[in-house]
């Protein structure tokens, strides 16, 4: 069975291609040869996610998933959250990010923040999703190269090294992507598609 992963984001696909499954091949769009920037427009994880995966099945009619993900910092309401991306403004880049996201928190007591992924699975033309939390904290200052996004500057809980210091097998080890779409994986492991 195909499966297809609506990103544009190479790393996430690199994360999801460690993961071990049975059943199916994941392909990514390049594979399947689609090149559309896939839109975000909604202000919660679960619409997003939804609006990437039902854009990629209009236009394939298979199997196919996808994941939104946001940083949600305790002390600053749940920001960047569903803004992960564009939290310093529209176009602007990550660095302006996480620059942004230091200064907000450099006089607060708490540090306290998590990953959330919601995966959407649309097989036979229903939807399932899944969610993954990783806890932890943001640092004072960045460490570490690997990775993308936020990952200099958070360190999951049960680590003392940012995402940024582990290679994809160990940020597996604690990940919100792994754990939304590891669940996605043991549901398609046991699906019976209903005829
Ligand atoms: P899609 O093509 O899948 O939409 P994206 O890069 O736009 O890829 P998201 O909207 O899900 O991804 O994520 C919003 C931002 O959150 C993303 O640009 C990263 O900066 C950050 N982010 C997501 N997952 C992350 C992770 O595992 N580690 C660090 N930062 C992450």
């Amino acid at each position: 069975m195909k499966l297809i992963f609506a990103t544009n984001n190479k790393n996430k696909v690199e994360e999801i291609k460690h993961l071990t499954h049975h059943k199916f091949e994941i392909l990514t769009l390049q594979e399947v040869g689609i090149d559309i920037d896939i839109p975000e427009p909604h202000d919660t994880l679960e619409a997003n996610a939804t609006e990437k995966s039902t854009t990629i099945y209009k236009l394939t009619n298979e199997a196919v998933f996808s994941e939104d993900t946001g940083l949600e910092v305790a002390a600053l309401n749940g920001a960047p959250g569903v803004k992960s991306a564009r939290y310093a403004g529209e176009g602007r880049n990550m660095q302006d990010n996480i620059d942004k996201l230091l200064h907000e928190l450099k006089d607060k007591p708490s540090r306290a923040a998590q990953f959330r992924t919601v995966a959407s699975l649309i097989i036979n033309g229903t939807e399932y999703q899944f969610e993954g939390i990783c806890k932890g904290h943001i640092t004072t200052t960045q460490d570490g190269t690997s990775g993308f996004g936020y990952d200099p500057v958070f360190i999951p809980e049960g680590s003392d090294i940012t995402f940024a210091n582990m290679d994809v097998t160990e940020k597996n080890k604690y990940s919100h992507r792994k754990k939304a779409v590891q669940q996605l994986i043991d549901f398609l492991n046991d699906y019976q598609p209903t005829i």
